[in-house]
């Protein structure tokens, strides 16, 4: 059987949550259907939503505060035959949560792509597997760091922070999710720099670096300036996913262009943050972002400047990494206020596979971006090989600055 099966969350002011689901499976499909004719209602049946549970939960007493009534609170699963739609995600995001969005008190908590469904999602090119074949590190975290404060600056200072960020160690460097075409820093040109920096440093110290550079610009540019990245030797794209959707991020991943795809979650706060409305973390961030083809998905963990509840972040985890005969898994990058102090507790969570990713964090460190690469280096390696601060001065430094410590126990 081909369908996609939708779990939602509902807040029912009618204290009738299995009436609600009937009205929902039925409204999204077919509209009405008792009152119709054997024959129409014989014809209809294959387009039939299906209710598959509902489930009551306790009520939550903040939120009947808030709306100033008793809300009862359901989790209900409703199937969608795959005879209703095309096999695309503004299709089926349409389906499931077109005008139902908009409909009160509801969110979407996940979608099962069941049967063959999930093979019109390429998933990502590389995956954990391939992007560790790239960068030929197999046994422990990727680390990555961010450009800081590169706005208005020309290409010889990108340069710079680049060298400085790369002679840290750093596995990764992205380009900061705000950097657009700049007059100084065009895309082409920080890509041909960027490389020629990187080389240097390889060439210097034996250690090679990739640089993400963020694919900015109106939609239908996007593949042209993705060829173009490719053709002048870009390691990797960044791409805002969530200021241009999802099916954005696939066209790219299925234009041929081969260079692995990094998701920054930007907007996407602005559709999963709320408890009662919008889309799940763990489905937007993590199920549908791997679906729809990116190697790495970003997102704000559980402990940083930027925090989301530590269940967000998991689910988020999950939906990049768990066995799917279809996909191959993605990198979650836990970011956002992260420093090396943290690194323990993000190993914890999200155990090796699993990319450290920090701005603020390694530029503000007191030996500036090297020592700050080092320091999160060292961190990686104190925690994995349960060693303690003797000959890591640049971890020391920064767990002097930002606290924590060498192991989360
Ligand atoms: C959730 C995305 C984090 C990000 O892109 C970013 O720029 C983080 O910067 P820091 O590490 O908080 O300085």
């Amino acid at each position: 059987m081909n369908e996609i099966r939708a779990t939602y969350l509902i807040h029912d002011p009618s204290h009738n949550p299995e009436k609600k689901a009937e009205e929902i499976a039925l409204g999204l499909t077919v509209g009405t259907w008792t009152n119709l004719p054997a024959l129409e209602k014989e014809q209809l049946k294959k387009h039939k939503g299906r209710v598959l549970s509902v489930q009551r939960w306790e009520q939550d007493e903040k939120i009947n505060q808030i709306f100033g009534k008793p809300l009862t609170r359901a989790k209900i699963e409703i199937a969608y035959p795959t005879a209703n739609y095309s096999a695309d995600l503004p299709a089926i995001l349409t389906t499931v949560f077109g005008k139902l969005s908009l409909d009160g008190e509801i969110k979407l908590l996940d979608l099962d792509f069941v049967g063959d469904l999930a093979c019109h999602f390429p998933g990502p090119r590389y995956g954990v597997e391939g992007i560790r074949r790239l960068i030929g590190v197999h046994d422990r975290p990727l680390v990555m760091s961010i450009f800081k404060g590169v706005l208005g600056k020309d290409l010889n200072y990108l340069a710079t922070q680049l060298k400085q960020q790369a002679l840290g160690g750093v596995d990764l460097v992205k380009d900061d999710e705000i950097l657009f075409e700049q007059e100084l820093t065009p895309f082409e040109k920080r890509i041909t720099k960027g490389k020629e920096v990187l080389t240097e440093v390889y060439h210097e110290t034996g250690h090679r670096t990739l640089y993400a550079v963020n694919l900015t610009g109106k939609t239908f540019e996007l593949i042209d300036k993705a060829r173009k990245a490719e053709e002048l030797g870009a390691d990797a794209l960044l791409f805002n996913v969530f200021s241009y959707g999802l099916d954005v991020l696939q066209a790219i991943r299925e234009s041929g262009v081969q260079l692995p795809i990094m998701a920054h979650p930007a907007f996407s706060g602005a559709i999963a943050s709320s408890k009662i409305y919008g889309v799940s973390y763990g489905l937007l961030l993590g199920k549908l972002v791997r679906a729809a083809g990116a190697d790495f998905s970003l997102f704000p963990s559980p402990y940083g400047s930027v925090a989301i509840p530590k269940e967000d972040a998991w689910s988020i985890a999950k939906g990049l990494t768990e066995k799917s005969v279809e996909w191959k898994t993605a990198f979650p990058v836990p970011s956002a206020g992260i420093h090396p102090g943290l690194v323990p507790q993000l190993i914890e969570d999200f155990g090796l596979d699993c990319v450290i990713n920090a701005g603020g964090g390694v530029h503000g460190h007191p030996e500036g971006a090297i020592g700050g690469g080092r320091a999160f280096r060292q961190a990686v390696d104190a925690k994995l090989n349960g060693t303690g601060l003797e000959g890591k001065p640049e971890l020391e430094k920064a767990l002097n600055l930002w606290g924590g410590s060498v192991s989360n126990k």
